[in-house]
């Protein structure tokens, strides 16, 4: 027997290394026939002696059945976002904040900003174990077993550790030129340009589907703490080199804005020689205690800035501009144009925010206009081309009664938008219950505009609460409502009924109230009636709200038809408050603490005792089974020891970010 496995472990060591040869160095070391035999004789001793198949075997990419559905994965450390500039002054500014923070003169690196979706990888012990996409930066989806089906992504690495690697997955151009040949050889959808492909082959659910594209991976960084024996980022680069990761070659230590600058310039010319799409560059201050020093914001971190291409513009014709109303009874001037490709995909209408803007930019009915995508994605009206003009153009102007209840419309002095002011607008109505039901707020599946179109054709809803009225029936008198359908939908609606306070408070439409600003009110709050009976003043003691939403939240709880709202879905057993004791519990269960150090905020026993109270276990030594490591000042050889085992090490800080991201707060 210890034979056999000797053989075995042979063979995928030798698998594994001819597969890095090929697929993340491209430089094969043996023929395609000859990689084959090696496989075939894996694939034979495994069939013979199944229970000695492990997980990181080369023959086990595409062992995994399809699932149902994609497993939420919370990021142990958040994949922040990257802040953007479009220009040298940008640029400019940005190292200029950098040489400030510094006594020295600031190293950087400057990468490629390579045109694909950022995943996380979890390598335990040397061992792929789990992959998941960005998602929001704090929760992604758990998408190993496509993962698996990236060649140049090692289900081993040359050493045992455990660590989080994060990149971007990505298509080659003629890789996707091929697929969408063959796409449209079989009469099936093409996809728009290699980022959507890519995106699009990591969402099968069906792993064999996924391993059937030609998906790529580039790694950039390393998740969590500063624990391993790299001091900057180029040596981290090398670290995940040298573990057998595929990290891009282009990136290139830059002294100074000079040497920033040319990068930029070399790639923006050279970009098209590449054999992938890149949408920019991303420059990284090189020292990590620097980036440490410096740290992040809200949502990204100020030590590196994403210097973005500039985007693609084409010219078209707007053939009509027509105002649409908006939830809150905003009226929104929409242009219709002439359909034509950008970036990607066809474009035949853009909108353009209000009033000032359509003067501001001077755009008429029948002019020629220069259109591009803002962030790649929103089609964006950049300018008008008078030059073109025949003077049969016609200049916009503002609606003087809502284009759909000719009710009266106003513009506050100083405000920019125009509003339709009767709450009883039928535009706004429907508005409110797709918002009500769409995925950040209530998240009703199979609830979308059309339904919710047809439902208030039919009378049966007008407020929100009437969803939970709905009966089989009224369902099944429905055009295009199925037996099935109508209970999938029903299921559905009463699943909603959980949700937590933040997407209820969401779900309300309140102006100016996002889901960021709900989750901040919930947790402050616990209960709609504490929202609901709240001064103003109470409401700007909470630091994420400002003299605007706290006037809007008190305004909004001073109309009847809100309240009455909120007393209809209450009856209808929608949930009304955040249940603490019994879902605070469940925020660290499962983890293993060690607390090790002086902290700041919170006595060592003050911190255990909060952790054990979020569902964690808290012990007092550091073995390969601790989750994290919290380090105050001076930790010690815990410290040496988490690192050594690549325990991950949160500050207090990180710590407290940490529960954050998991809808707790640590008060
Ligand atoms: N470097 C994307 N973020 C990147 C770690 C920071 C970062 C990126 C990057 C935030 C690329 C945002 C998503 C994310 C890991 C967060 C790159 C690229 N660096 N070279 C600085 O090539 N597209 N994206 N990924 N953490």
């Amino acid at each position: 027997m210890d034979q056999i496995v000797q053989k075995m472990e042979r063979l995928r060591a030798e698998l594994r290394y001819h597969n890095y040869q090929y697929y993340v160095l491209d430089k094969p070391s043996i023929s395609d026939a000859e990689y084959d035999k090696l496989m075939r004789e894996l694939i034979e001793l495994e069939a013979e002696y199944p229970e000695l198949i492990t997980p990181d075997s080369p023959t086990q990419r595409v062992g995994h059945a399809p699932s149902a559905k994609f497993a939420a994965v919370t990021h142990a450390e958040p994949l922040l976002s990257l802040s953007n500039a479009f220009s040298e002054e940008e640029i400019y500014a940005f190292m200029e904040r950098m040489e400030r923070h510094s006594p020295e003169p600031v190293v950087y690196v400057c990468e490629l900003k390579i045109d694909g979706l950022a995943v996380s990888l979890n390598y335990e012990d040397g061992v792929f174990v789990q992959g998941a996409t960005r998602g929001d930066g704090h929760q992604g989806e758990d998408i190993t077993s496509n993962l698996r089906t990236i060649r140049s992504l090692p289900l081993r690495l040359n050493e045992p550790v455990t660590i989080n690697v994060r990149g971007e997955v990505y298509i080659n151009r003629d890789d996707f030129q091929r697929l969408n040949a063959e796409r449209g050889a079989k009469g099936e959808g093409l996809f728009a340009n290699p980022r959507n492909a890519a995106a699009g082959s990591l969402r099968q659910l069906d792993p064999k589907i996924t391993a059937g594209r030609p998906l790529d991976i580039f790694l950039y960084g390393v998740g969590g703490g500063v624990s391993h024996a790299y001091k900057t980022h180029k040596e981290a680069l090398d670290y995940v080199r040298d573990l057998g990761l595929k990290i891009n070659p282009h990136s290139r230590i830059c002294y100074g804005i000079d040497e920033v600058l040319a990068y930029v310039e070399e790639w923006s010319k050279k970009r098209t020689e590449l054999p992938y799409e890149i949408d920019g560059i991303v420059i990284k201050v090189n020292d990590l205690a620097l980036q440490e020093s410096l740290g992040v914001t809200s949502h990204s971190p100020r030590w590196a800035i994403a210097y973005k291409f500039p985007a693609e513009q084409v010219i078209t014709r707007v053939t009509d501009i027509e105002v649409q109303v908006g939830r809150t009874g905003a009226l929104t001037p929409l242009a219709h144009l002439e359909p034509v490709f950008v970036s990607g995909s066809t474009v035949s209408r853009a909108t353009l925010h209000n009033e000032d803007i359509v003067k501001d930019r001077d755009i008429r009915i029948g002019d020629y206009v220069v259109l591009q995508k803002a962030g790649d994605i929103i089609p964006e009206i950049v300018r008008s081309l008078p030059e073109r003009r025949t003077g049969d153009e016609v200049p916009f102007v503002m609606v003087k009664e809502c284009p759909v209840c000719a009710g009266e419309v106003v513009r506050i002095p100083g405000e920019a938008v125009t509003r339709c002011i009767n709450p009883h607008c039928p535009a706004q109505r429907l508005e409110r219950l797709i918002h009500f039901a769409s995925r950040g707020a209530m998240d009703i599946d199979g609830l979308g505009p059309a339904v919710i179109g047809q439902l208030v054709e039919a009378g049966f809803v007008d407020t929100p609460a009437d969803f939970y009225a709905l009966s089989r029936e009224d369902l099944l008198s429905l055009e295009r409502f199925g037996e099935k359908s109508a209970d999938n939908l029903l299921s559905a609606i009463e699943a909603s009924k959980e949700r937590p306070l933040s997407r209820v408070i969401f779900a309300l439409g309140i102006r100016l109230v996002g889901a960021e600003v709900a989750r901040e009110l919930a947790r402050h709050v616990r209960t709609i009636d504490r929202l609901q009976s709240i001064s103003k003043e109470e409401l700007l003691e909470i630091p994420a709200i400002g003299d605007k939403i706290a006037q809007s939240v008190v305004d909004f709880f001073a109309q009847e038809e809100n309240t009455a709202l909120i007393w209809a879905l209450r009856e209808a057993g929608v949930n009304m408050s955040e249940g603490e004791q019994q879902s605070d519990r469940a925020v660290l269960e499962g983890l293993t603490f060690v607390v090790t150090g002086r902290l700041s905020r919170f006595t060592r026993d003050g911190i255990e005792e909060r952790l054990r109270s979020f569902g964690a276990d808290v012990t007092s030594s550091v073995s390969k089974k601790t989750s994290y490591l919290v380090a105050g000042e001076r930790g010690g050889s815990k410290l040496t020891r988490a690192q050594e085992l690549g325990v991950p090490v949160l500050s207090e800080k990180d710590l407290i970010r940490f529960i954050e991201s998991r809808g707790a707060s640590i008060d």
